[in-house]
């Protein structure tokens, strides 16, 4: 597994830093945002370490989309599949990146608003 000593969530991948899991799959983890931004905010992870959606989608396109299905698996096990969720990937710091291994944000539960602050 590819994995940074360093890096927040390589050390929950490895079971180092406690996380409030809710999916996982062969290649990926799913758990609770630790501050979370609507009733569900769960981050879906690569376990493979990945410095951002730019990095893990030019090296693993089927990793890419395994991240993908996850995070609308998330969805529909918190029950906000249907009425509608916000997939998000803080890519760079300008945008807002402060954990620098790649993640998908998994929004839901309340209306959210357009254009993001
Ligand atoms: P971003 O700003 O896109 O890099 O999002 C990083 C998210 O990670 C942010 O919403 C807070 C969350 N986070 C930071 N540290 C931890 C942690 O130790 N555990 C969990 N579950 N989430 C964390």
């Amino acid at each position: 597994m590819v994995s940074e000593a360093d890096c927040l969530f390589c050390r929950i991948v490895a079971g180092e830093i406690p996380a409030r899991v809710v999916l996982e799959t062969e290649r990926t983890l799913a758990f609770r945002d630790v501050n979370p931004q609507a009733p569900t905010h769960v981050l879906v992870i690569p376990k493979d370490h990945y410095r951002d959606a730019a990095a893990l989608a030019a090296a693993d396109h089927g990793l890419a989309d395994e991240v993908l299905r996850t995070a609308h698996t998330v969805a529909e096990q918190e029950g906000v599949a249907e009425a509608g969720y916000r997939l998000v990937f803080n890519t760079g710091p300008e945008a807002g990146q402060t954990v620098f291994h790649v993640h998908g944000h998994v929004l839901g539960g309340r209306g959210l608003t357009w254009p993001p602050g």
